[in-house]
Parts: C-alpha cells; sequence; structure tokens
C-alpha cells in the first residue's frame, strides 16, 4: 500500500463488523450520505495499519459526530467530553509515553468549546496528531453557527447570514497554530473530489507517521462537507467547499519540520515510590505523626465520619473545614475537603464538606453529616436537611435563635464572633469553633486521651498552615481555648 493511492475495501484498523454501532445494521458507517467522516475515518484507519501502530494507538474522539469514531476503530479509544480531547490526550500520550495519541475533533469541538485546550496542547508540542474536521457548522446538534461559518453563511443561528460585526470572522485554526513555536506539521487539506482526497491522504499519512517517530505535534484540518445541515446535494457542498471555503481557508501546507526534527524515544516514565510522594507532598512536622495505634482509638473514628461547615464568604469557613481536613490527616485519617461558594468569595454563601475516614473514601461528596457547622441562619436553612438524626449542629449565636432540633440530635450555640473579636483578630472565629467542638467531642465521644490530643493536633495544623505569621498562631489557640472553655461552661 502507497500513501498517495486510494485504497478499495475496508481498512482491518475498522472493527469488521461495526458491533458497537447501535441498530440492526453493522456492515455500513452510519454518518450521512455525503458526509467528510467517513472519508476521513478511511484515511486515518489505511495510515494507522499502514505504520504498524494500531495496537498502541489511543483514538480519542470528544463530542459531535466525531464520537462515533468509537464505533468504526478497533484500537484504544476515549470519548471524551465537548473540547476535552487536547487534555485527555495530554494525559494519555504523557501518563502512557509508549501509546500513539490521536485527537479527532470538530469544528464547535476544537475552535469554540475546546479551543484553549487545543492551542495550548499546540503551543507545549504535545506528541499527538490532532485531526480537525472544519464542516462550518455544529454538525450533530443540527447545524448551527460554529467558529469556522464564513461571513454571510446561512445556518440555523444566523438566519441571516453570518454578520462578521457582531459574530466576528471565521476563526482560522491552522494559520493560529502556525504562529506558534513547538508544532512539527500543519496543513489543510479538503475531502472533495478524488484530487483533493488523495492530497487529503498525503498528509494524513505524514501526520500518522510523525506520530509514529514520535516527533511532536501535527495538525491536519480538514474541510469536509455536512450536507444534511448545510441543506445541499452532495455536489453542491462540494462546491461549496471548492470554490468558497477554500477562499477563506486556504488549502496547503503551512509547516512541515518533520524531517529536521528528530524522532523522539518513548521516554522512560519515572516510577515514584507512593511513600516518598507523601513525604514530599506532607512533609512531616515536629511533634506530629502518631499513629492510629497509639491515639485517636475512640469508638466514634470506627466510622466514616462526615462533616458540613457553612456560612457566608469572609467568616473562615472553608479554612475551618480544611484546619478539621488537616487535623485528621496529620493523624493519618483519609480525609476529603470539598469547598463550595458563590461566584462572590467574600459575603457570599461558602460551605465545604469534610470526610473523614480509616477507609478510603469513596466520594468527597457529603449529603448527609455527623456535625453540621452553621455560622448563618441561611446554612442552616439550606445544610439542615442533611443532618443526620444522632448528628451534632453548632450554631452561631450571634446569627440566629437557637434553633429546634430532632429529638435525637445535640445543638450547640457559641458567640464565635464576640470571641474573636475580644481577641484581636474577627477572622479567628473559626478557631473559636473548633475550640468548642473540642469540649463537645471532649464531653459526649472521645477518650481522655483522644480528647487531649485533638488541642494537641489542633496546635500543630494552625502552626502548618500559617509557620511564617506567628502572631496569627498565638491569636488562633487563644480562641480555640476561649471557644474551648466558654463551651465547656454550658455543658457542665
Ligand atoms: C459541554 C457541552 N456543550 C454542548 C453540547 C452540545 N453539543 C453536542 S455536539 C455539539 C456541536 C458539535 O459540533 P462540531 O464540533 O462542529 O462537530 P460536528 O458534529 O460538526 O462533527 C454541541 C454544541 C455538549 N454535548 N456538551
Ligand atoms: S450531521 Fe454533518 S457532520 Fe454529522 S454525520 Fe451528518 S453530514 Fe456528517
Amino acid at each position: 500500500m502507497s500513501t498517495e493511492k486510494v485504497k478499495f475495501g475496508r481498512s482491518k484498523v475498522f472493527f469488521d463488523p461495526f458491533e458497537r454501532r447501535p441498530g440492526p445494521i453493522k456492515t455500513n458507517m452510519h454518518y450521512c450520505p455525503g458526509c467528510g467522516h467517513g472519508i476521513l475515518h478511511k484515511l486515518i484507519a489505511e495510515a494507522i495499519e499502514y505504520y504498524g501502530i494500531q495496537e498502541n494507538t489511543v483514538f480519542i474522539a470528544p463530542v459531535g459526530c466525531a464520537v462515533f469514531a468509537y464505533y468504526y476503530f478497533n484500537c484504544g479509544s476515549i470519548s471524551v467530553p465537548h473540547g476535552r480531547a487536547p487534555a485527555v490526550g495530554t494525559g494519555a500520550s504523557r501518563a502512557t509515553p509508549e501509546k500513539y495519541v490521536i485527537s479527532y475533533q470538530g469544528d464547535g469541538d476544537l475552535a469554540a468549546i475546546g479551543f484553549n485546550e487545543f492551542i495550548q496542547a499546540a503551543n507545549r508540542g504535545e506528541r499527538m496528531s490532532v485531526f480537525f474536521v472544519n464542516n462550518s457548522n455544529y454538525g450533530m446538534t443540527g447545524g448551527q453557527m460554529a467558529p469556522t461559518t464564513l461571513p454571510n453563511q446561512v445556518t440555523m443561528t444566523s438566519p441571516y447570514g453570518r454578520n462578521v460585526e457582531t459574530d466576528g470572522y471565521p476563526v482560522k485554526v491552522c494559520e493560529l497554530v502556525n504562529a506558534l513555536e513547538a508544532p512539527v506539521y500543519i496543513e489543510r487539506v479538503a475531502l472533495t473530489g478524488t484530487a483533493n482526497i488523495i492530497k487529503a491522504r498525503k498528509a494524513v499519512f505524514k501526520a500518522i507517521e510523525n506520530l509514529r517517530d514520535r516527533k511532536g505535534f501535527s495538525l491536519v484540518e480538514a474541510l469536509s462537507p455536512c450536507p444534511v445541515n448545510l441543506k445541499m446535494t452532495a455536489e453542491q457542498v462540494n462546491e461549496f467547499i471548492d470554490t468558497k471555503m477554500t477562499k477563506y481557508f486556504p488549502l496547503g501546507m503551512l509547516r512541515d519540520r518533520s524531517a529536521e526534527t528528530p524522532a523522539g524515544k518513548v521516554p522512560e516514565a519515572p516510577v515514584r515510590d507512593p511513600e516518598d510522594v507523601k513525604q514530599l507532598l506532607f512533609t512531616a512536622k515536629e511533634g506530629s505523626g502518631e499513629g492510629p495505634a497509639t491515639v485517636n482509638n475512640s469508638e466514634i473514628f470506627n466510622e466514616e465520619r462526615r462533616i458540613r461547615v457553612s456560612g457566608f464568604g469572609g467568616q473562615g469557613i472553608l479554612s475551618l473545614g480544611h484546619t478539621l481536613a488537616d487535623m485528621a490527616r496529620l493523624r493519618h485519617f483519609n480525609v476529603s475537603w470539598m469547598p463550595s461558594y458563590g461566584p462572590e468569595q467574600r459575603g457570599g454563601s461558602a460551605s465545604c464538606a469534610v470526610i473523614l475516614s480509616r477507609k478510603a473514601i469513596p466520594s468527597p461528596l457529603v449529603d448527609s453529616c455527623d456535625l453540621l457547622i452553621a455560622m448563618t441562619r441561611a446554612a442552616l436553612d439550606k445544610f439542615g436537611y442533611q443532618l443526620k438524626d444522632d448528628g451534632i449542629l453548632i450554631y452561631d449565636t450571634s446569627a440566629m435563635e437557637k434553633p429546634a432540633v430532632k429529638p435525637g440530635q445535640k445543638v450547640f450555640g457559641l458567640d464565635a464572633l464576640a470571641i474573636a473579636n475580644r481577641i484581636g483578630n474577627a477572622k479567628c472565629a473559626n478557631s473559636a469553633v473548633l475550640g468548642a467542638l473540642a469540649a463537645i467531642l471532649g464531653k459526649f465521644a472521645l477518650t481522655p486521651e483522644d480528647a487531649a490530643d485533638y488541642r494537641k493536633v489542633f496546635t500543630e495544623a494552625i502552626t502548618e498552615s500559617f509557620r511564617k505569621k506567628p502572631q496569627v498562631v498565638e491569636q488562633n489557640i487563644a480562641a480555640f481555648n476561649a471557644g474551648c472553655d466558654e463551651m465547656s461552661s454550658q455543658l457542665v
């Protein structure tokens, strides 16, 4: 098989039959009559076969008609969300450097929702070949205007034609990529007529050859017919591409640095010892490191514990949860901490979910909790339902009256802000709450050793967080102690 002759018959790189395809017909591709996807599939399959890389090829196709590639190519296959193929491709190519990564994307996908990921991957010269199907519209969803829709072109969402004054000019992807240093090969072809398809075949083969030789980033843009959505016959759409699209998107090679780019080697993936990684990420601090065998044997730790902290931005809600998660981490629990806040970081709603467990935590999502800390009435209204029937609620007394709770639930109020203000730093209110929690757990749930350890590990966590601000460490410890004393006096 040469790289120039169009081959009859089906490449071995395609499934035979197309079992993954839904419906009774398993022998034919299902693209609309006259669609360019099937042509490009054929060219890519033949190139993969020719260069003998089927076994190790990973074909990444995102949302759009591109995604159907999964039905047809018998190689590694990843279907990804809209626009995400170059990002997933980057991960695949770096994590498994022995693989050959193909990103196969439509124009809505690549030049709109996924443009940043695409251009960044091109700029980094990721080891992948990108096939970009430019059919001048969003095909799968019924023919809306795409970034590549021509000026004055009528689409579902530009019924009077694309207006460049309001919609801008079509995006010239190859030319933009040609402004970058890293890419090795860039060519624009058209899937219209035998002569153009033969040229397209050569370009596809070059991009796949570069892939095999691990030369870096190659891009082939294919002007591709979508007769159904452009409401044209197959002949009309080919003419539209040949006469109109190619005026705006001229065909030809923009760059070929394949010859001067040395073939790359498979980089040896470094194997890291997980314990070393842990050490690097979480440097052990002096005084920390007691194992679960010596402390934290209280019964409450036998089960996974879920905590919701909620209030508004600026109250230290996220850092309260973070400190709790840090405390648990320092005592070798598995932890997750998941923040959630409105668009405005200060003053908007803020909450976070913390899970601590001796076992692996499958998901950081919390929809029912053992402990709810509510620093505003709105936060209680929003998350109150999540508190378990035997859960603990801590609320800020300056924000609300004592809320009613279910019979098995325990409720404790603390004016944390007043405590923090007395100490001279309103931001320490969250440490006062953690102090109150120390008193509550000490009274109801922790062994005396674990209660003492709670104080100790709080100091470790807060010292670690503010290691460059000793004064803040002192203020937080003072707030913690004050919160603990105040709650203890309520509990006698
Ligand atoms: C995040 C997200 N946004 C929007 C969609 C809806 N959607 C599905 S396909 C598509 C357009 C695909 O067009 P294009 O990338 O040009 O590929 P074509 O179908 O033309 O080959 C859109 C917008 C989606 N699935 N996911
Ligand atoms: S909608 Fe367009 S791109 Fe999608 S299969 Fe049909 S012709 Fe091809």
